[in-house]
């Protein structure tokens, strides 16, 4: 099969994308319009594009907003609350439908591939066996990653170092964290000591929530960074939110980025999520509370936009388009200039691709046949259009696939 018409990223041809066995078997500039045949899928022009990746979401929590009370604060600490509120009520049933209904959101809006922080501070660990059980079944479906993730802490919470551990045989993928979280700056350090323990003893990556919070004291992420880089293993780490960052002094943070850019480490936002949740204790101003994206893309740092939220209790919408991710980050950043704009889907593709370390990523001869249709010819246009995904294809057969939407009427002017 084919899909004629396409325009790809950063070029200006059109292109015919070739499908044999669910792998690209050839990508041919044309010279002009080729006419469609039976099974072909004509692009019209419009962008083909890897599929997008979510670097960063809690499936556990999501679709439990306002269960049994709502978050009324708006701060992560009430959000936290809620939560431990839930998760007595948390069941396989519950889970499994409610985690295929956030994942039928992102695969409706391009995503293929998917790093989830599942709670691990629950001594049922429901949510852990039950996210790798259906990992594992939607394998052909979706790639996801199982962050174990200890949202009330590896040593301020009974066992849970214990918890860890048990996640990691039960088959967790990544290591997580939440050192801003423990009662004291001493369990935050040991915290970081242990996971990165953990994940050196059970060969895996590490994810940690680290310093979402707006305090500037929050220096959870030097230590994370020097642990990460003493390890030998910088490039398998990767910090999330590193919100406290948006309050550290400017002299303090350019001597941090000195050590940050030695340990290699990855870096992912939560646009979203923090303007929402961060500056809730503040007066006017209002700190906008996000990382350094800029200033970390600049000096030339990896760095993924992510979700974290759909309708959970932290952030009671979100609707599973990272490009509206995308849209709040580049704004909130004032990453607004043209230069900005032209590989914009960057962090919602290949920088998170990068971060989870995927294998065979990207529309090349011999990759799998993931690939999405988006409307609009470019990075740009599809930022400014804001547009839906039109189709999601994997290994060359289609998840995903819907009209675009088009006015009916319009007065004349
Ligand atoms: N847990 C946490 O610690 N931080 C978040 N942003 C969410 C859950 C969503
Ligand atoms: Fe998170």
């Amino acid at each position: 099969m084919r899909i004629i018409n396409a325009r790809l990223r950063h070029k200006t041809e059109w292109y015919t994308v070739e499908i044999e066995n669910g792998v690209f078997a050839a990508i041919t500039k044309q010279d002009t319009t080729v006419i469609k045949s039976a099974d072909d899928i004509d692009a019209h022009g419009q962008l083909l594009c890897a599929p997008f990746v979510e670097p960063h979401i809690h499936l556990d929590a999501a679709l439990t907003a306002g269960e049994p009370e709502w978050n009324r604060s708006g701060t992560l600490f009430e959000g936290i609350e809620r939560w431990s509120q839930r998760k007595p009520m948390l069941s396989r049933d519950d889970i499994r439908q409610r985690v295929k209904q956030t994942l039928s959101m992102l695969i409706d809006n391009g995503v293929q591939h998917i790093r989830t922080h599942i709670d691990t501070t629950d001594p049922s660990l429901i949510a852990m066996r039950t996210l790798c059980e259906l990992r594992d079944e939607l394998k052909e479906t979706l790639d996801i990653q199982v962050v174990a993730f200890p949202q009330e802490g590896i040593h301020s919470y009974p066992n849970g170092e214990a918890l860890m551990e048990e996640a990691m045989q039960i088959g967790a993928d990544v290591v997580g964290g939440i050192p801003h979280f423990e009662y004291t700056r001493e369990l935050g350090e040991k915290s970081v000591k242990t996971l990165i323990q953990l994940a050196l003893k059970y060969d895996r990556l590490v994810d940690v929530h680290c310093d979402e919070i707006d305090d500037p004291n929050s220096r959870f992420l030097e230590f994370l960074a020097h642990e990460a880089m003493q390890a030998g293993i910088g490039d398998r780490v990767t910090a999330s939110h590193t919100t406290a960052m948006h309050s550290y002094d400017n002299a303090y943070c350019s001597k941090l980025f000195r050590l940050l850019k030695h340990s290699g480490i990855h870096f992912v936002s939560c646009p979203t999520e923090s303007i929402h949740l961060q500056g809730r204790f503040d007066a006017y101003p209002k700190r906008r509370g996000l990382t350094r994206v800029k200033e970390l893309s600049e000096a030339g740092m990896n760095v993924g936009f992510a979700q974290d939220s759909i309708f959970d209790p932290w952030y009671s919408l979100g609707n599973g388009k990272l490009l509206r991710s995308l849209d709040f980050g580049l704004h909130i950043c004032q990453m607004m200039g043209h230069d900005d704009f032209v590989h914009a889907l960057d962090f919602i593709t290949d920088n998170s691709a990068k971060l989870m370390q995927l294998k065979e990523y990207g529309i090349v001869k011999g990759h799998p046949a993931n690939a999405i249709l988006l409307s609009g010819e470019d990075d740009y246009s599809v930022l400014r259009n804001q547009g839906e995904v039109l189709l999601n294809m994997r290994h060359g057969k289609i998840l995903m696939q819907r009209q675009p939407s088009t006015v009916t009427q319009r007065v004349s002017l």
